[in-house]
């Protein structure tokens, strides 16, 4: 079995991981990066990841970044977890991959943009009046995109939850927790309350909680707004 340890912060995208991990049960610990502190920019940090994100994946002591890539990885480490469905062949194995990459490097960007909208203007007032309706707008159009996938069923692929699951899960969460205005979008609102319902995710929103009360306890919480 190998050692695995993930840098986390709460309300990030390492949320995704750490629901693949509690879903393949697996010994695995967290390691806090408090971001209020900018602890993943300081030199130690740098040194496992040089771009400062989480999350970051130690495994037997070395470093594996990006959502795409530690999901893959876990996904082919542990084949019986189910993560993702099975593929017959390359491409459909490819097809898995574009649906990782379509959630990171489509849609986290534009949660970015509707949930952090002062990471583009520093001007607060400008950041909340231009970038994030940039975003809302953008994201409309994923959101109505994805409703109309999981009309044919709850999840992604379909009958079967999966790694993609997780990720919407974190993507809904952190757009609502900021005010998007979500209502129209049914069949994801079920799929959010079908993947609360996981007792994996349950485990995994539990150690985020953990870690929230630690930063609120040392003044480095930031709460989503
Ligand atoms: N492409 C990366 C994105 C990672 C990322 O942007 N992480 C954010 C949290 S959601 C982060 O670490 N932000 C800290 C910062 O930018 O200073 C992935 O999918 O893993």
């Amino acid at each position: 079995m190998p050692d695995l340890k993930l840098f986390v912060a709460p309300n990030t995208c390492a949320r995704v991981p750490t629901i693949a991990l509690e879903e393949i049960g697996v010994p695995f610990d967290t390691e806090l990066i408090r971001t209020a502190a900018n602890q993943q920019n300081s030199a130690e940090f740098l040194k496992l990841n040089p771009k400062g994100k989480v999350p970051t994946l130690l495994i037997n002591g070395t470093p594996l970044t990006e959502n795409v890539a530690i999901l893959s990885w876990l996904n082919a480490t542990f084949p019986d977890a189910g993560l993702l469905p099975r593929s017959n062949s390359a491409l459909e194995a490819l097809q898995q991959t574009a649906d990782l990459a379509f959630f990171s490097a489509t849609v986290h960007p534009t949660v970015t943009r509707v949930a952090m909208p002062l990471k583009f203007i520093e001007d607060k007032e400008l950041s909340f009046e231009i970038v994030r309706p940039v975003g809302i707008e953008a994201m409309n159009k994923i959101m109505a995109m994805i409703d109309a996938r999981l009309k044919s069923g709850p999840w992604w692929y379909g009958d079967a939850w999966s790694v993609v699951d997780g990720y919407l899960f974190w993507v809904w969460a952190r757009i609502l927790g900021v005010g998007y205005p979500g209502d129209a979008y049914r069949n994801i609102q079920r799929h959010h309350d079908l993947s609360i319902a996981r007792p994996a995710i349950q485990r995994a929103m539990l150690r985020e909680e953990k870690n929230i009360e630690i930063l609120k306890s040392e003044g480095l919480y930031i709460p989503p707004r």
